[in-house]
């Protein structure tokens, strides 16, 4: 695979016709990132279109030409005919093609070329151009400084920025991760002066959850989370009733796994619910704990170093069980990474 975004500009010197995809289950990078892209090239001259796996949440619906994206859980011929079309494939956001669960044979067999630009760690081998940069906030971060590397900042219209500006924002945890760079701070000012305005977004994105969400969110604060002193982590693991009690779909989760890391003394929290046919997990960690490597070794999974995810195939008290050894075989390391952090 070549590294340089420099191979991907003569594929664009003519018009093409471009399908551009992200992971299943999108969140603000992945649509973000999408849109984002879908606005810049359409400015210049290319037919694009927006397909994902299987749609978007409500709290993304906002986004210019959201409504325009096809699903592929409902639009199925659409999507398929579309992507036999496509002469460029973009896919942002995710490193594996299973990562778009059954769009992946799709995407794999096509005859269009395939572009990755996206952040996580270890990239198929099966895409013929594109960047994967794990040290970036996001994958809306490098659609910015793709359009800057084409020598386009001036194309950045509202629309390109506030799709941009959602994806940068969420997964930098509203810039407060560690890969909050200096870059994504002058991102953000050069799409403040192109007349963004951050706080309607924050509200459409954070502020936008149903009662039952903070209910839910009382609750297994109050009743499920498990603290570990001993190993500076915390557990909280939810069972399909109690999902099914507070009647919570799976974007009212995002983010849960943060609350455990506001504890003093914290720096390993893992979020873990049980879905109709597996167990899902989520990991976050502060400083030096890799949590790609636990999600790695000990739950199908993977990520990034302070964010990653995980799925077991055994039931959840299994599971816990599982998690429990797993820290225990980390315990050396959870006391430095904690102590490098006083
Ligand atoms: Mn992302």
């Amino acid at each position: 695979m070549k590294q340089l975004i420099h191979d991907i500009s003569p594929l664009i010197e003519t018009p093409q016709q471009i399908v551009i995809t992200h992971h299943y289950n999108a969140d603000a990078d992945a649509l973000g990132s999408s849109l984002g892209l879908y606005h810049y090239l359409t400015l210049k001259g290319h037919k694009c279109i927006v397909v994902s796996p299987n749609g978007m949440p409500d709290f993304l619906q906002w986004m210019p030409a959201a409504y325009k994206v096809l699903k592929f859980d409902e639009q199925r011929n659409e999507v398929i005919t579309a992507i036999e079309k496509a002469t460029l494939l973009f896919c942002l956001d995710f490193n594996q093609f299973s990562r778009t669960k059954e769009l992946a044979p799709f995407l794999e067999n096509a005859k269009a070329k395939k572009i990755i630009i996206d952040h996580h760690l270890n990239p198929d081998k099966n895409f013929d151009f594109g960047v994967s940069k794990p040290s970036k906030s996001s994958t809306c971060e490098m659609i910015f400084d793709f359009i800057n590397e084409m020598g386009d900042n001036a194309l950045i219209n509202l629309d390109i920025a506030q799709c941009l500006y959602s994806g940068v924002m969420t997964d930098t945890g509203s810039f407060k991760f560690p890969s909050t760079s200096a870059n994504v701070h002058l991102m953000v000012a050069d799409l403040m002066q192109k007349g963004l305005v951050p706080t309607p977004i924050h509200q459409a994105i954070l502020d936008n959850y149903q009662e039952n969400r903070l209910r839910f969110l009382g609750y297994i604060l109050s009743e499920k989370m498990l603290l570990f002193p001993e190993y500076n982590s915390a557990i909280i693991a939810v069972s399909r009733e109690e999902l099914n009690k507070y009647k919570i779909n799976t974007g009212d989760t995002e983010g849960i796994v943060n609350y455990p890391l506001s504890i003093k003394n914290i720096i390993f929290s893992t979020f873990i619910s049980e879905r109709d046919n597996e167990i899902r997990m989520s990991f976050r960690s502060k400083g030096d704990f890799n949590v790609n490597i636990f999600a790695r070794n000990y739950f199908n999974g993977g990520g990034h170093h302070n964010a990653s995810g995980g799925r077991s195939d055994v039931s959840l008290s299994e599971t816990i069980k599982i998690y429990k050894q797993a820290l225990d075989d980390n315990k050396k390391q959870l006391k430095q990474c904690y102590l490098d952090l006083q």
